[in-house]
């Protein structure tokens, strides 16, 4: 299987109630590696740029008061098969139905506030780690060293 990276992020309800680190905890544990990071706070047009898929949703407005409510951690996350994995860490969107031991299970407090966010596809991971990590976001291939520096 290759090497991915994917497009992670500790959302606001998370960051408010301590879980960083133990998030980050169970990211490495997991044998994922960070490759990025960035702790930042969106504004409304930030946030709404990078939800933009959702506009005309019925939830739309309540998850960009939500996202913008406080900072969030960013990540770019390296591991064989990352992006998928890492969807099944988290957990089924609603915390409440997600799978036991996923994070969204363990930390998340309801919807929009479902503590944690991941790339669903290679298309929106390339996406969104141009959007937050710019100037890093060139993704190199796959069988480049992950030691690599940017
Ligand atoms: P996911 O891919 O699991 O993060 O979920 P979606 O892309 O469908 O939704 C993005 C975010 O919108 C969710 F993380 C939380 C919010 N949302 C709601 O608040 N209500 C919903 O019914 C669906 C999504």
């Amino acid at each position: 299987m290759a090497i991915q990276r994917t497009f992670a992020m500790i959302k606001p309800d998370a960051y408010q109630n301590g879980k960083v680190g133990k998030i980050i905890s169970i990211i490495e544990e997991k044998g994922y590696k960070i490759i990025h990071l960035r702790l930042l706070k969106f504004t409304e047009k930030s946030a709404s740029q990078f939800y933009e898929m959702h506009k005309g949703q019925p939830f739309y407005e309540k998850l960009i008061r939500f996202t913008t409510s406080d900072k969030v951690v960013g990540m770019v996350l390296e591991k064989e098969n990352a992006i998928e994995d890492f969807r099944k860490l988290m957990g089924s969107t609603d915390p409440v139905k997600a799978e036991p031991d996923s994070i969204r299970k363990l930390y998340g407090t309801g919807l929009p506030p479902n503590a944690i966010h991941g790339s669903d596809s290679s298309e929106s991971a390339k996406k969104e780690i141009t959007y937050i990590f710019g100037e890093f976001a060139s993704i190199p291939s796959v069988e480049k060293s992950s030691a690599k520096e940017y």
